[in-house]
């Protein structure tokens, strides 16, 4: 049953409905291990699902181009001061529709194409809008990528410096989507200050534990910070930018009417849901929860003989590169899904295979941890795994079923936010 419930989509359109209970009861049976993905709460399920989808609102509060904004002003500019006061800065803008459009408006405030602009690359843990080739960022600006050093998988913050003294980038991007040490904001923004760069920290995949104190905070360092809402923060999927007050003008006339126009308002609405859990403190206590289960995991998987990039983690990620185990990512990823635990392939630094075929696995641990799962049951998630890789080695699908079989019998008894199985 859903939480809340769809009673009039599954008469007006069971096609459909059945299409999202099937979704549902997937996400309900299997280990939701794919970093950036999460369960949001029944409220924010309300609220994202709510009448605010009716509603145009391009502009601001206070400032809008269409009638009508009475309850919408409020609502967004609940959002807005709830961000402001849960990471603490001077700015907010909450419009951007995820977390590429939020990048893409830092480059339209900041830089005019053809400027350089600098982000770790995308096969070392970064992302595809800070300046990899085929995204819009690397075509239209002149990227300069930095790398992590090969004997220990971290960024190497004299390479960094090099880089942008004699590059002297507009921006510099930290952060990323594989990166499973803590980011070092002080010693980019050192960097940053010296080469007159805007540093902007991308913690899409940390907000949560940043919010949740479990991650050093880039606020009073990073001039800029992009973030989407639906990763380890817990919210509907949309993005944020936070900026300094200096900065709040040219980041919101980038994003409206520069990138976007009408904002989501039913998503401003779940956002504002979002950040007022990750104000209490029980998020605290889930987000160290996160970083401790994918501590023991780490270790567990170790354990396993699994060799992880950097050999293990601050945060709620780990990178394993699968080539001591003789088999890709991708035939590993596979394999896994059948085996009831969502994952995805991902390349490792200095990968000798390519990006659609690499050698590494990326596994987090927010969802599992939303679930209720703790340190108690990451032996026995990594012992699934283990299994699971040399089942996909020997090509044995019987043993990839029995551990599905074994997950769902776990977590039957982890209750999952929105949704439950009719009994
Ligand atoms: N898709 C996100 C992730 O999985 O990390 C990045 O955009």
């Amino acid at each position: 049953m859903h939480v809340p419930p769809i009673p009039h989509l599954t008469v007006t359109d069971p096609e459909l409905a059945a299409l999202i209970e099937g979704e549902a009861q997937r996400q309900h049976d299997v280990l939701r291990m794919i970093a950036s993905e999460n369960y949001v709460s029944p409220a924010v399920l309300e609220a994202t699902g709510s009448v605010l989808t009716n509603k145009y609102s391009e502009g601001y509060p206070g400032k809008r181009y269409y009638e009508g904004q009475r309850f919408i002003d409020q609502i967004e500019q609940l959002a807005i001061d709830r961000a402001k006061a849960l990471f603490g800065t001077e700015h907010a803008n909450v419009q951007p529709y995820s977390g590429s459009p939020a990048n893409l408006a830092v480059y339209l405030a900041f830089a005019k194409p053809g400027d350089p602009v600098m982000g770790m690359a995308l096969p070392m843990g970064g992302h595809l809008t800070h300046g990899w080739s085929v995204s819009a960022t690397g075509a239209w600006f002149r990227p300069v990528r930095y790398e992590v050093r090969r004997e220990d998988g971290r960024v190497d913050m004299d390479q960094v410096r090099d880089l942008a003294r004699r590059e002297r980038p507009k921006i510099i991007f930290c952060g990323g989507t594989a990166i499973p040490r803590t980011i070092d904001f002080p010693a980019f923004a050192e960097v940053a200050r010296e080469v007159g760069a805007v540093l902007v920290a991308d913690i899409a995949h940390i907000a949560g534990l940043i919010a949740g104190g479990a991650h050093p905070s880039p606020v009073g360092y990073a001039d800029v910070i992009t973030t989407t809402t639906h990763k380890t923060l817990r919210g509907p999927r949309g993005a944020m930018i936070l900026s300094t007050a200096e900065h709040a003008k040219a980041v919101d006339k980038a994003v409206f009417p520069g990138l976007q126009g009408g904002p989501h308002n039913h998503t401003t609405a779940g956002i504002a849901v979002a950040l007022r859990e990750a104000s209490e403190e029980s998020f605290s206590r889930y987000a160290h929860q996160i970083v401790a289960n994918a501590r023991a995991l780490a270790a567990a998987l170790t354990e396993h003989g699994f060799d992880l990039v950097t050999g293990g983690t601050d945060n709620h990620l780990i990178l394993v590169d699968l080539t001591n185990k003789g088999i890709g990512g991708k035939p590993v990823a596979r394999a896994l899904d059948r085996a009831g635990i969502e994952t995805n392939y991902n390349t490792v630094p200095y990968d000798p295979r390519k990006p659609f075929d690499p050698s590494g696995l990326r596994l987090g641990t927010p969802a599992l941890t939303t679930r209720g799962l703790t340190e108690a049951q990451m032996p026995q998630v990594a012992a699934w795994i283990s299994a699971a890789v040399d089942a996909a080695v020997k090509d044995d699908e019987p043993t990839l079923d029995r551990i599905a079989a074994g997950v769902r019998e776990l977590l039957a008894a982890y209750p999952m936010p929105g949704w439950e199985p009719t009994r």
